[in-house]
């Protein structure tokens, strides 16, 4: 078929670029496959370092443009466990992800590969290279036999796999957490997703996997911003390969060997490559509400009252953009939201240590007649991104309307933006917000392709939506009372149409469709065709720097929707538009496993109840139970929803106010997985295969998951069902709440039955010491000043280990840290530590699990503890023994 289609071509070729062969014609793997490839010359091996050249090995075979004739090769071994294979053109500049956006990793650069645990491997002709691991001779990547093609507006490198490889990654999507093997296509083009669809490319990118064997796991990272399809597939007798298809830029990818025994290993290695995450306010992980659709500022401050009435924990209450006037942003409307109101609200949650939180989106509404300071502001300071002239701004439609983006690689648009929330969100004289939340930042536009006219399309589809109810009275009651490197030559290139059409869901498909035309220009020269899916995280880094601006110091929170990679190390995330519906209730959990799990985006959570749709009592309940257990934990609503604040059903209230309770009692365990993570990249949520590597039964289980890396979730995700089918590796697992153990010996599922609307189950892994809260509370203000409880949940050999870290919970670089680390074997606990910063509170008790029998003595500090203040339960083989210990130093606990 690849024959019979060439020559179809050729004629055509001569011809020109517009007669290339479509994307349509070329789908046989093979035809691909019988490219020339390159032959490598001048290899030049030093140290730890390989260059070479790479000609063309025979007749170009031109699939979607021209083959380069010649590439430069460059393998640097970075560190013992990271391998950086680049390759480019060394004619011309091509585009590459800027280092102020992506800092390149810090490289130690080895001083010899022998001491690598990974090696690159090459054929010189026809080149192919693979890389292996040196302690089993495993080959992890190999393009054997498929070679790289390297054409203007297309790159293509293919890998082999093992049959049924298990590869996690490479998103942002909703599939599940173990990717498809077969027919199976992943697209990086950032869109806005409604409803988002499994299969499709989404709001973020992150051209990341790590792929995991029962000999060990390793992580591919490609460092490339264009679009792209990556494909997955197994086809007979050419087994199971993964293909990068790249409309741009460069083959930039870095190597990690991860380890043979422990999982979590390549996700600290990644971590070196994007960045750890960035810590979080402790406030941040209390529960939040939102909705779009509050209809005026007496809604809002409803909501914030009927929670309390409620008694269920609310920490912050968001606005959607109902807030705006004319959805423009940062502007009140006067009438549903006027500023004296709003700022009245927002200090009546800060009164009862409770925050507040808006969205800001980036698309500024083009309002061209001096009325809207920050379009004037802009438009002076010349920081909006250009049409492809160069000359006028960009326009597309979005809320407001007509629309102007901010363009991110202008060096005046940080001051600019810095300077909007300075006076919008001014604590003074405007809305002193306690975090942000950013939106529309693929940058989406509502403009269809082609967007010719975005005025005419904005009054077609009536932005902005007029207001559906009347304003509130004014004084009605509430409360009862960069840079960039070089300049690259796109002018021969088809930018709003490649050759290779990669698999966009948005509208149409072009590439422009539903966001900035990708020949829209920035500031340094760069146009989005290369930036676009930097977009929303530099918009997330410049809001980061407007946040601490606001408040030096501070820990910001700011919410995204759309990401890159290394976009962690700056915000976290939210799912994006999901719907009220089981399917997406399930889903939601391999999207979180991914940003946590190996993106290192641990600030993540889906909309609970769901954003679309109507939502349903038992779907609210059983979602407000999981979401406990989604680092960032926030209720969002559509505007034409139903309402669904957990108060508004008996059932739902329970089941919030039960899943809270658990939550705020781990609170200071999963505070401590993220200064763990900000530290050492070892991710906040676990696969259960993280813990249980070459447990097999583990490796395709994404509806069960570790929070931190020792609570197991083993959530109902099913309609009209009270039971749920568990899974439990090979090791001891003690119930939540009653702490008794269960130990499937070699692995297997326990089926939990009667798991009424108001329960979920939870299991704590042998092998940990917890440090929890004694009980939850209101706001995590009122939590910090419950005492501790520490629970020692053995493993099979008897021991447990455990850490809690405390800070003042909202400094960037704290004062002062409290870190302490938790021993127990054979029968003693050992706490020790250095207490910078003051708890507080007391270590009311230890609760020591799986004991065999009634102790003959307990000891603290090696002195015998009284009677009275122990007390053992055979049937749950729990001994417990009240201290009441000021948690201000070390101290040793053991029986006997
Ligand atoms: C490296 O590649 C060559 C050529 O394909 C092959 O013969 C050799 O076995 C490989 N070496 C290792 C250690 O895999
Ligand atoms: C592969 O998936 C595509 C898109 O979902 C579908 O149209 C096609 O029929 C599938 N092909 C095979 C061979 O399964
Ligand atoms: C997978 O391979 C089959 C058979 O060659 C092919 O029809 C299909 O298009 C391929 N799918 C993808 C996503 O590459
Ligand atoms: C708050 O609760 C009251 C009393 O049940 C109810 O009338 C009101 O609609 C609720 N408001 C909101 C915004 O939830
Ligand atoms: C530049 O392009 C924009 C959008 O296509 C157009 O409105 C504008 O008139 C052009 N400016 C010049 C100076 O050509
Ligand atoms: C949700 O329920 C409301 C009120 O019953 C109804 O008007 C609306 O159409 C429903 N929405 C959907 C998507 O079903
Ligand atoms: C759950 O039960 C309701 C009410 O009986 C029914 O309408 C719905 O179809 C059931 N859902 C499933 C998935 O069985
Ligand atoms: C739901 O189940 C939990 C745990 O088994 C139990 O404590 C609680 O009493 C049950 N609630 C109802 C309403 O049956
Ligand atoms: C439809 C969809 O899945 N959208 C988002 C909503 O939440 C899901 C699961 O709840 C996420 O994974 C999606 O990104």
């Amino acid at each position: 078929m690849f024959l019979r289609t060439l020559r179809a071509a050729l004629p055509y070729v001569v011809l020109g670029h517009l007669a290339l062969l479509s994307s349509a014609t070329v789908t046989d793997p093979a035809a691909l496959d019988a490219c020339p490839g390159y032959k490598a010359k001048n290899v030049f091996t030093f140290g730890p370092k390989l260059t070479a050249d790479l000609v063309l090995a025979g007749k170009a075979c031109n699939v979607f443009g021209n083959d380069l004739e010649k590439l430069k090769l460059e393998v640097t071994y970075e560190n013992k466990e990271r391998i950086h294979v680049k390759i480019t053109n060394p004619a011309d500049a091509r585009y590459e992800v800027p280092e102020a956006v992506f800092p390149r990793p810090h490289a130690d650069i080895l001083a010899s590969p022998h001491s690598a645990a990974i090696r690159f491997n090459y054929t010189a002709s026809p080149f192919s290279f693979s890389i292996y691991r040196v302690s089993t001779h495993e080959v992890l990547f190999s393009t054997a036999s498929h070679p790289i093609i390297f054409e203007p507006q297309y790159l293509r490198v293919k890998t082999n796999l093992p049959a049924e490889a298990n590869i996690y990654g490479l998103g942002e999507h909703t599939d599940s957490f173990r990717l498809p093997t077969h027919n199976y296509t992943r697209t990086m083009w950032s869109r806005d997703a409604y409803g988002v669809p499994q299969g499709s490319n989404l709001y973020g990118n992150h051209p990341i996997y790590y792929e995991h064997r029962t000999t060990g796991t390793h992580g591919v990272f490609l460092l490339n911003s264009n679009g792209m399809d990556i494909k997955i597939n197994d086809t007979e007798g050419l087994g199971t390969t993964l293909e990068y298809n790249v409309i741009g830029g460069v083959l930039d990818f870095y190597f990690l060997a991860g380890s043979e025994s422990d999982p979590t290993e390549v996700a600290r290695q990644y971590a070196d490559v994007a960045g750890t995450p960035a810590e979080v306010p402790y406030w941040s992980f209390g529960f939040h509400q939102c909705r779009f659709g509050y209809q005026n500022f007496v809604d809002v401050a409803g909501v914030i009252a009927n929670y309390s009435a409620a008694g269920i924990p609310l920490e912050t209450m968001w606005t959607d953009i109902d807030y705006m006037y004319k959805r423009r942003v940062f502007t009140l409307d006067p009438d549903y939201f006027p500023l004296d109101r709003m700022r009245e609200i927002v200090d009546y949650l800060h009164k009862h240590n409770q925050h507040f939180i808006l969205m800001t989106d980036p698309a500024v509404a083009y309002v061209n007649d001096g009325t809207y300071g920050p379009f004037d502001r802009g438009i002076k300071d010349d920081i909006f991104l250009k049409a492809a002239n160069g000359s006028s701004p960009f326009l597309g439609a979005v809320w407001p309307g007509v629309t102007v983006f901010p363009d991110w690689f202008n060096k005046k648009t940080q001051d600019y933006w810095n300077n909007e929330f300075k006076l919008f969100y001014n604590p003074e004289t405007g809305l002193d917000i306690d975090g942000v939340w950013i939106d529309m930042n693929e940058p989406a536009s509502f403009c269809n392709y082609p967007c010719t006219d975005p005025f005419a399309q904005a009054e077609e589809q009536i932005l902005p939506p007029p207001r559906t109810t009347l304003p509130p009275a004014h004084d009605s009651p509430i409360f009862g009372g960069s840079a960039l490197q070089k300049r690259v030559d796109h002018s021969h290139d088809d930018v709003q149409n490649p050759p290779y059409a990669i698999a966009n869901s948005a509208g149409t498909g072009a590439l422009s469709d539903k966001t900035a035309y990708t020949d829209a220009v920035h500031a340094n020269g760069l146009i989005e065709y290369d930036t676009h899916n930097l977009y929303g995280t530099m918009m997330s880094t410049a809001t980061r720097d407007a946040m601490v601006s606001r408040r030096p110091g501070e820990r910001p929170l700011i919410i995204t929707r759309s990401t890159f990679a290394g976009a962690g190390s700056r915000v976290g995330k939210w799912l994006g538009d999901n719907l009220s519906e089981w399917a997406q209730l399930r889903q939601s959990l391999s999207g979180i496993l991914g940003m946590a799990g190996v993106y290192h985006i641990p600030m993540v959570g889906a909309d609970i109840c769901g954003f679309g749709a109507n939502t349903t009592e038992t779907l609210c309940a059983r979602w407000a139970m999981v979401g406990a257990f989604y680092p960032f934990m926030r209720n969002h609503n559509g505007d034409t929803s139903i309402s669904q604040e957990f108060y508004r059903w008996p059932t739902v209230a329970q089941a919030a106010r039960n899943a809270l309770d658990i939550r705020y009692r781990l609170l200071d365990y999963i505070y401590t997985a993220f200064h763990t993570a900000h530290t050492s990249g070892t991710p906040v949520l676990h696969p259960l295969w993280y813990q249980f590597p070459k447990d097999a039964n583990t490796f395709a289980i994404d509806t069960q998951f570790l929070f931190g890396d020792s609570i197991l979730v083993s959530p109902v995700v099913e309609e009209n069902v009270t039971s749920v089918r568990a899974y439990y590796p090979d090791a001891p697992f003690y119930d939540f709440h009653t702490l008794a153990k269960t130990h499937v010996e070699g692995g297997g599922f326990i089926e939990h039955t009667d798991v009424n609307f108001t329960s979920i189950p939870v299991s704590i892994r042998g092998g940990v010491v917890l440090p929890l809260r004694e009980k939850g509370a209101l706001t995590t203000a009122e939590l910090r000043k419950t005492d501790f409880e520490l629970v020692v949940a053995p493993a099979v050999d008897g021991t447990a280990s455990g850490s809690l870290y405390l800070d003042d919970g909202i400094s960037i670089t704290p004062k002062t840290q409290t870190n302490v680390a938790f021993a127990y074997k054979k029968q003693k606990l050992t706490v020790k530590g250095t207490f910078g910063h003051a708890t507080g509170v007391d270590v009311a008790r230890v609760r020591f699990l799986d004991v065999a029998s009634a102790p003959k003595s307990v000891k603290f500090n090696g002195k015998t503890v009284a009677k009275n203040a122990i007390a053992f339960d055979a049937a749950s083989r729990v001994l417990d023994v009240a201290l009441k210990t000021p948690f201000n130093s070390g101290f040793t606990a053991e029986f006997s």
